[in-house]
């Protein structure tokens, strides 16, 4: 069989050629697609049984873009341009078919997908359908003609909005903007027939690249270039790509079709051949990744989740619950006050009106959340749930007293689920009495917001637990990575050599203001003290003094004492007014509070810190550094499986920037090495704190990166905690 047609089938239906891309999962132009598609219209175009073409796909979806695995494989920009210009013929001979040829979409059309249906003449999609440029989200920008013909079709606003943010716009939307010319309520094929036939009838072709009204007049769609450029300096943070799309929409508008496609060609090879991008692509497959835990196949048996319980309703809990409900699962609420549970539920209405007033969601949404909550004192009820979640104070005693109680009241195969941050929970597992069914399942402030969940698994943590775990995360809309049970897991052990490292830089005569604008420059939404004002500074603090109350003291070096002062004096963050910053009331602005340089300039006077002037590449080199090398032991003890896992977690948990690839990617592009000989020379300056790790030694010495470590001397198993 003619291998393309495996990938392409060609049928014809009532009069009209259907043209199928069958590449399974996502029907992905991997090489040998494109060709087939346009032999395939080619066949439609001298076929005199056809009146008209569809081009649709097979499964679940239309093309869903470029096949990404081959980006690796562009070595040069020149074989990048060469492959672009025949990608741009190639589309270029298919509007240039002679009969009507109209994209069919169900599912997703994504990047080249949408540009493939951009050169058929016509567009029709389902109901549920969605279109996109999503390759900013890639490192790139649209590569065969979508910066070109989607400002003819759509205007240059709108254009600009999908190829700046990469955001899936729904069928409805697309139709009114132009994208997509009509909507196909019943069965697509037989609608997308029937249209061809119409305009077979009619005569009607049109070549979006001849379309010329939505870009007049010029000035206006240069106006909203310049606009989106300036937009783009508060959001884009130091990503490049989400600029060279404009770039090349104004080539779209400046230059016309032809040489706008040149200049397309030749930003798009820039961009595929970057850093960013590179660090974008592996992030991509890393998100993915993390749902594949090596011991734990993919038909593992998982129990249905049909009804939830939180224990504790503070900050955590309740946004845990809030996740519940968002996902129509019924949850159980409890408290051991009355003022508590008030409390609690006061801020979880709150959070909902704050989010129907900004149009996020619906009364109604609002309505059907709240009344999936029930709040209680008790246990009644708690024998009938699937699984419940802990979210009570960080202290081991209480811990082991509620699992004891959950143990107890818990049907048999409910999942026992803790939101600790720190703790063993191998310890308390065993009080439960059914420790196969306890998991971490550690959540990110706020809750109900952030993507990552954090899975902890214990030494006596089923498979059947796990694969539920990470079902559950997929229904609450998160991104579950399963981690081993260290001392502050993955994410928080690595947090506190992130602000050990922001602590000591402040002591040694940087600003709070200079080391979070450091890092803000760097691409994180908000620097270390800016996010602790927000996460608190109280749960830090109480964890130390946890510590100090077993006699352990943290392992990641020198202690600066001034957030314990700030703790003392009630300044928490934002929650109290004042902590790193100081807030006006009812404003979340930070306001540079000049106490905070007489606290560091006393702290450093008792360490004997000589103060001095710092650069921002210093500041953010020392904490990223610190933060790669506690990274390569948590990889090295196989407490995380992959560096990917720790990226994706960075990524999603604390906003690390996505074009660096997360904190492992980013050593990777800077240099192993150049990371070593960093390590070395803090050492020297600062202390014996800084230890290189054994991992990273190994990889510098070797000329090797962390994703570049085979995958023979990675654990197939999670390590456990040595009691
Ligand atoms: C582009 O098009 C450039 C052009 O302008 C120029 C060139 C012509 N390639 O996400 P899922 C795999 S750039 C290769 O779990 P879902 C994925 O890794 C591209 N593989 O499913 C996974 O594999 P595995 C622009 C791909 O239902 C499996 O498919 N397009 C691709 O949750 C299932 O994926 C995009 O950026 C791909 N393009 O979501 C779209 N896409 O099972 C990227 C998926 O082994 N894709 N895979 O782990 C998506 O956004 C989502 O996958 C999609 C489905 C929404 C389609």
């Amino acid at each position: 069989m003619d291998p393309m047609s495996e990938l392409v089938h060609y049928e014809i239906r009532d009069q009209v050629a259907v043209i199928t891309v069958d590449n399974p999962p996502v029907n992905a132009l991997s090489p040998g697609v494109p060709e087939a598609i346009e032999a395939a219209v080619s066949r439609a175009a001298k076929d005199p049984q056809a009146r008209a073409a569809v081009l649709i796909g097979a499964g679940s979806t239309f093309i869903a873009g470029a096949d990404i695995r081959f980006f690796e494989t562009i070595a040069s920009r020149e074989s990048s341009i060469e492959r672009s210009h025949a990608i741009h013929a190639r589309l270029a001979h298919i509007e240039n078919c002679s009969k009507p040829l109209i994209a069919a979409i169900h599912g997703t059309a994504l990047g080249g997908g949408l540009e493939f249906a951009m050169a058929c003449h016509y567009r029709v999609a389902v109901p549920a359908a969605k279109v996109g440029q999503p390759e900013v989200l890639l490192g790139i920008i649209p590569g065969a003609g979508g910066t070109q013909r989607l400002p003819r079709l759509a205007g240059a606003a709108m254009a600009l909005e999908m190829c700046t943010h990469g955001q899936h716009i729904p069928a409805e939307r697309a139709l009114a903007e132009g994208i997509i010319d009509r909507i196909i309520a019943g069965d697509l094929l037989s609608g997308a027939i029937a249209f061809a036939l119409e305009k077979a009838q009619s005569g009607g072709v049109r070549k979006s690249r001849e379309i010329e009204e939505k870009i007049q007049p010029r000035a206006a769609a240069l106006a909203a270039c310049t606009k989106t450029r300036e937009a783009l300096g508060k959001t884009a943070r130091g990503a490049r790509a989400p600029y060279a799309a404009v770039e090349a929409m104004e080539a779209a508008i400046e230059l016309g079709f032809d040489a706008g496609s040149a200049r397309e060609i030749e930003i798009f090879a820039d961009c595929v051949l970057s850093t960013e991008s590179h660090a974008m692509v592996k992030l991509f497959f890393a998100e993915r990744e993390v749902a594949k835990i090596p011991d734990v196949p993919k038909d593992t048996p998982t129990l249905e989740i049909r009804s939830a319980a939180v224990v504790g309703a503070g900050t955590m809990g309740g946004g845990i619950a809030m996740n519940y409900a968002n996902a129509g699962i019924p949850v159980l609420l409890k408290e051991v006050t009355q003022e508590a549970l008030d409390r609690g539920l006061a801020i979880i209405r709150k959070n909902y009106q704050s989010s129907a007033s900004k149009g996020r969601i619906s009364q109604q949404q609002m309505d059907r959340a709240l009344s999936l909550i029930t709040p209680t004192l008790t246990f009644d009820g708690f024998d009938s749930v699937d699984i419940v979640t802990e979210a009570v104070f960080e202290n081991m005693d209480l811990k082991k007293t509620t699992f004891a109680d959950l143990g107890r009241v818990t049907k048999p195969d409910c999942i026992l689920a803790s939101n600790t941050s720190t703790l063993d929970i191998d310890e308390f597992a065993r009080a439960s009495g059914r420790p196969a069914k306890v998991i971490g399942t550690h959540y990110f402030s706020p809750a109900n917001v952030m993507k990552l969940l954090e899975l902890v698994r214990g030494s006596e943590t089923s498979k059947e637990t796990i694969a539920t775990g990470m079902k559950i995360a997929k229904k609450l809309n998160k991104i579950g990575v399963l981690v081993g049970n260290c001392f502050g897991f993955v994410a928080n052990r690595m947090v506190a050599y992130y602000m050990r490292e922001a602590y000591l830089l402040l002591e040694e005569g940087a600003s709070v203001q200079q080391i979070d604008q450091a890092l803000v420059h760097f691409g994180m939404p908000v620097g270390p003290f800016g996010m602790q004002d927000i996460a608190g500074i109280d749960v830090g603090a109480r964890i130390r003094q946890y510590l100090r109350s077993i006699g352990k003291e943290r392992s990641e070096g020198p202690q600066s004492v001034v957030p314990d002062w700030l703790f003392d004096m009630g300044r928490y963050g934002q929650k109290t007014g004042a902590g790193w910053y100081h807030y006006e009331a009812g404003s979340r602005t930070p306001i540079p509070d000049p106490l905070i340089d007489d606290l560091a300039r006393k702290a450093a006077a008792e360490r004997c810190v000589t103060r001095r002037a710092m650069t921002d590449e210093e500041i953010v080199a020392r904490i990223t550094t610190a933060l790669a090398n506690e990274g390569a032991n948590i990889l090295d003890e196989g407490f995380a499986l992959r560096p990917g896992d720790i990226d994706v977690m960075y990524v999603h948990g604390f906003g690390f920037p996505r074009h660096r690839g997360g904190p492992m990617y980013y050593a990777d592009t800077v240099g192993l090495k150049t990371v070593l000989d960093r390590v070395h020379r803090y050492r020297a300056e600062f202390g014996d704190y800084w230890h290189p790790a054994p991992l990273l030694e190994q990889l510098a010495t070797a000329g090797g990166t962390f994703y570049g470590r085979s995958r023979e001397s990675r654990p197939r198993e999670l390590a456990q905690r040595s009691h």
